[in-house]
């Protein structure tokens, strides 16, 4: 049997040999006391990317997303965003439990995106009856969307929306240099109107742990204090922080690789009948089961050698990532063939 393709998440991803090197080599302090030189470092160099003035490093993206939650709203506040979105879906709840706000979901479009006109009428009017709408989330590159890229004029449509009405945008741009390789422009750029942005070190950056938060000066301080609320707070943790400097030195050009290698796995999927397949912009391919069921398919891409999630009642989903060469797309797309033929005979 030769070796398993998991394509179950970017988040599988493992520390190359040259960032581990990196890793061990890293020079430590005590983070909570704002020691740790290594961190101080990525969180300078994240803030530059991001064009935003300070940067906190968490240990996930949901926390970062609740510490956004938490410094743009006041408890009883009402947040806009999509309901496709990760933090509607996936992220237990935070918003209500710990955050203590009520969120209202619209439709996400194709891209991701929201209708600025379903946004504007769902920003309520002052009156002593309504929650205040303070927040509105966006989310770049779309993960339910199949890591559609949400294109810079509707970013710009939503966030002079927000601006209007004296809200304030976050953007889950845990995937945002996907973005960013994919319309071939700055991920500062692309959270230009943002007032906080969070990113992923853990997926396609291919590093083992870590997110960080970014925005201005003030929102940063309040984010540090509610990380070390949420137990986030780390100590020499530029063991983890010398992993992201590492990969945003060295693994974003590499992007373009994973969003090819998806576009070669959907190709060869779209030429099965048995599914209805994304034209991936990243590095994300969500695949519709037409002929069969999910349970059934997940089965036989499994016992081919090829993991992937379920994504949806009849949807699966597989992610291109550091660990996946050409040749593995290339052999993923032989094992899906060969499922299909023991399937069907
Ligand atoms: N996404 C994971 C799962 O939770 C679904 C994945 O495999 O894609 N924002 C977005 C857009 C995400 O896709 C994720 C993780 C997060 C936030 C949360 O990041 P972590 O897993 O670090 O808490």
């Amino acid at each position: 049997m030769t070796a398993v393709i998991d394509l179950r998440s970017d988040t599988v991803s493992k520390p190359t040999p040259a960032m581990r090197r990196a890793m061990a080599e890293a020079e430590v302090g005590d983070d909570v006391f704002g020691d740790d030189p290594t961190v101080n470092r990525l969180e300078q160099m994240a803030a530059e990317r991001m064009g935003k003035e300070a940067a906190v490093f968490v240990p996930s993206g949901t926390m970062a997303n609740l510490i956004a939650l938490l410094v743009n709203t006041r408890p009883g506040d009402e947040v806009l965003l999509g309901d496709q979105c990760h933090i509607f879906n996936y992220e237990g709840a935070g918003s209500a439990r710990i955050a203590n706000v009520q969120v209202h979901a619209l439709a996400n479009g194709a891209t991701g995106g929201l209708d600025p006109a379903a946004v504007e009428s769902a920003v309520r009017g002052p009156n002593i009856h309504t929650p205040v709408d303070s927040l509105l989330c966006l989310e770049n590159t779309h993960n339910r969307c199949g890591g559609a890229v949400l294109p810079l004029r509707e970013m710009d449509a939503l966030t002079a929306v927000a601006r209007r009405h004296g809200m304030r945008v976050h953007l889950d741009g845990a995937r945002i240099f996907n973005a960013a390789v994919a319309l071939e422009t700055e991920p500062a750029r692309i959270a230009r109107d943002c007032d906080t942005v969070s990113f992923c070190l853990s997926k396609g950056l291919g590093c083992p742990v870590g997110s960080l938060i970014c925005g201005d000066r003030a929102s940063m301080e309040l984010a540090r204090r509610h990380r070390k609320m949420l137990g986030g707070g780390m100590r020499q943790v530029g063991i983890l922080a010398a992993a992201g400097l590492y990969a945003l030195e060295h693994h974003v050009e590499r992007l373009a690789d994973d969003h090819d290698n998806a576009r070669r796995i959907a190709d060869g999927l779209a030429k099965l009948g048995p599914f209805a397949v994304n034209a991936p912009q990243t590095n994300i391919i969500v695949a519709d089961i037409v002929e069969g069921t999910l349970e059934g398919w997940l089965d036989a891409l499994k016992e081919q050698g090829v993991l992937a999630v379920p994504f949806g009642p009849q949807r699966l989903r597989m992610v291109t990532h550091i660990n996946i060469s050409r040749a593995d797309a290339e052999e993923t797309v032989r094992r899906v063939q060969r499922a299909a033929a023991a399937r069907a005979a």
